[in-house]
């Protein structure tokens, strides 16, 4: 069965009103009243209907041809200016989109501004693995098995001989074996402790440092952590060596800076000493330079360890040390 005009015509305006882009209306003027469209088909046909039906229909047939012409051109005029409105007008008066960034961790921070201070100083960055044998971690720094300082640092063990390193200068070991002095090297990284209370969590970051070279003695140390102290607190910091121990450095000394919670004068912070311990650090044992075969008459040299966390807990004023591991953006924003 042929379809009349009439019927052709409701259908095109039918689909018209469901296109809704420009493609979409010029495929349907070309399916109706193009060269080959339906409603041109239907005009060259109008010489098979009965003679007396042939001229209204011919003549509704050009109507419709024309109609249809116009409501198609008239479509997308519309959708043209439609369109335009959204894509071409921009009020620059609506408020800009926020967007949000991402903050390095503090803990990452202070790490790279520990790592460039030394940098500038001349020192070389080392990293190394966090899963350690016990040579590295122990022997060779001078830790000899039954020695108390395996207890003291609450060592995770892996297996008999392998450990989770409790330092990082198992790395300095390391450097040392493949290279000759001089060697100025800093060793930044994570380290592992069974420990966990307001100052201390199983995980943390430590940066160690290693000065070997000929003539090198403990004023070359006291130099070097001073000017560190300075820039990393700032150089209005008083600070002080006090004699210590280590397995391996001697003789060796830990670093306070005076109290910044009470200047000095004594608060629940530094226990009432009004000094505040930030470093750990030694002229090398000779039994260490042993174990890497360095020439103790021709060598020395001088290294010092300190906590991240520590750091900066000091330098931000943070009493709880587990605060860095919440990651509580409340907290994290702030720095
Ligand atoms: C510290 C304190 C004192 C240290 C010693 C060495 C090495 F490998 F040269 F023997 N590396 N780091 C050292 C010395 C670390 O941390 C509190």
């Amino acid at each position: 069965m042929e379809k009349t005009i009439e019927q052709i015509y409701v259908d095109a305006l039918k689909q018209l009103k469901t296109a809704s882009d420009p493609e979409s209306i010029k495929s349907l003027s070309i399916h109706y009243i193009g060269r080959k469209g339906i409603v041109t088909q239907f005009l060259r046909n109008i010489s098979k209907l009965p003679q007396k039906e042939r001229p209204q229909a011919g003549k509704r047939a050009n109507e419709v041809k024309k109609l249809l012409d116009q409501k198609f051109k008239e479509a997308l005029r519309e959708l043209k200016t439609t369109t335009s409105e959204t894509t071409d007008q921009i009020d620059v008066s609506l408020p800009g989109r926020i967007v949000l960034q991402g903050t390095l961790h503090p803990i990452t921070q202070i790490t790279r501004q520990v790592c460039d201070i030394f940098t500038r100083l001349g020192f070389d960055i080392a990293e190394g693995p966090e899963v350690e044998t016990d040579y590295y971690n122990f022997e060779a720094l001078n830790i000899p098995k039954n020695h108390p300082a395996r207890d003291m640092q609450d060592t995770f063990y892996v297996s008999e001989n392998i450990v989770l390193r409790t330092q990082t200068s198992p790395m300095q070991i390391r450097v040392m074996e493949k290279h000759t002095p001089p060697v100025r090297i800093i060793a930044p990284g994570k380290v592992y402790r069974c420990d966990s209370d307001l100052t201390h969590t199983p995980m943390f970051h430590q940066v160690e440092g290693l000065l070997v070279d000929e003539n090198i003695s403990f004023g070359n140390l006291k130099g070097i952590l001073t000017t560190f102290v300075h820039r990393i607190f700032d150089d209005q910091t008083s600070l002080r060596f006090r004699p210590s121990f280590f397995p391996f450095t001697e003789p060796s000394a830990e670093v306070d800076i005076l109290c910044v919670m009470c200047r000095g004068r004594g608060c629940r912070v530094c226990s009432q000493t009004g000094w505040l311990e930030v470093l750990g650090a030694g002229m090398v044992h000779p039994k260490v330079f042993e174990n890497v075969c360095y020439d103790t008459t021709r060598y020395t040299g001088f290294a010092f360890g300190m906590g991240i966390e520590r750091i900066a807990m000091l330098k931000y004023g943070i009493d709880d040390i587990r605060k860095y591991f919440e990651n509580d953006l409340r907290f994290l924003r702030q720095f």
